[in-house]
């Protein structure tokens, strides 16, 4: 029922959607509370500047007419306060209920991993340790590659996420996924792609002089595809061992 309410205001009122495609199975989600807050914010900001306009033009300096001294203290004067701030507490409740909703489903109910893979930030650039074709990780047949991310749609992933040096910030804008990656811890988090395609990485927090080049590619592909990219990568081509390669020193 909150998902189909969050996804009415993603389907009517959404801008993110309309110029970013949404490849995970909580994009639209996220969206959604994003429009609800969008249009109930945006309800009462132009209801304010109406009433506040109105009011101006309508009490302007007029001669002969003197200003009045209104304290706002009678019962009456209070009700312009009172009520719409309870009309305003009402619409807190649904932004509430559906970010909650949101983050639980997002950030805290992690769904069992059909794959996990390690993504590893540094000063600046990103490592993706991806399973062989064993599966699992911290195998011989890893796959290690910079800068480049291979999944297949439709699989369950839990991302471990770390950082050699500095905060640096796990972003897939088509997700709508960010993770902070804090230095001395792993971090598990999920993601379920759910379109073929192509699309940017970024690092989503600055982390220094070369934030701004700390980008990288998401490669979302069929099974098929993601068999025949695996079986490209013999196990002698890969570089399991960067992910326990020592931290270049942080600057
Ligand atoms: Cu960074």
């Amino acid at each position: 029922m909150i998902q189909n309410f969050l996804h009415f205001f993603a389907d009517h009122f959404d801008m993110t959607g309309r110029y970013l495609e949404a490849a995970s199975t909580y994009a639209r989600d996220i969206d959604g509370v994003i429009a609800l807050i969008g249009v109930l914010v945006g309800f009462w900001f132009i209801l304010s500047e109406v009433a506040f306009f109105w009011l101006i033009f309508k009490f302007r300096a007029k001669d002969g007419v003197k200003s009045q001294y209104v304290a706002g203290e009678t019962p009456e004067e209070k009700r312009w306060i009172t009520w719409p701030h309870m009309a305003v507490l009402v619409c807190d409740v649904f932004i509430i209920v559906g970010a909650v909703w949101v983050w639980y489903n997002v950030k805290q109910n992690l769904p069992p991993a059909q794959q996990t893979v390690r993504v590893i930030g540094q000063q600046w650039a990103w490592t993706f340790v991806h399973p062989g074709p064993d599966g699992q990780l911290d195998t011989g047949d890893d796959i290690a590659l910079i800068d480049e991310l291979h999944v297949q749609k439709g699989v369950v992933y839990h991302y471990k996420l770390e950082s050699r040096d500095v905060l640096h910030n796990f972003s897939v804008p088509v997700f709508r996924l960010k993770q902070d990656a804090i230095p001395g811890r792993t971090i598990t988090g999920w993601f379920e792609p759910t379109k073929v395609g192509e699309h940017d990485i970024q690092c989503a927090e600055i982390c220094g002089i070369g934030h701004g080049v700390m980008g990288a590619r998401i490669h979302i592909e069929s099974a098929a595809e993601h068999a025949a990219w695996m079986s490209q990568h013999s196990p002698t081509r890969t570089v399991a061992s960067v992910a326990s390669s020592p931290a270049p020193a942080a600057r």
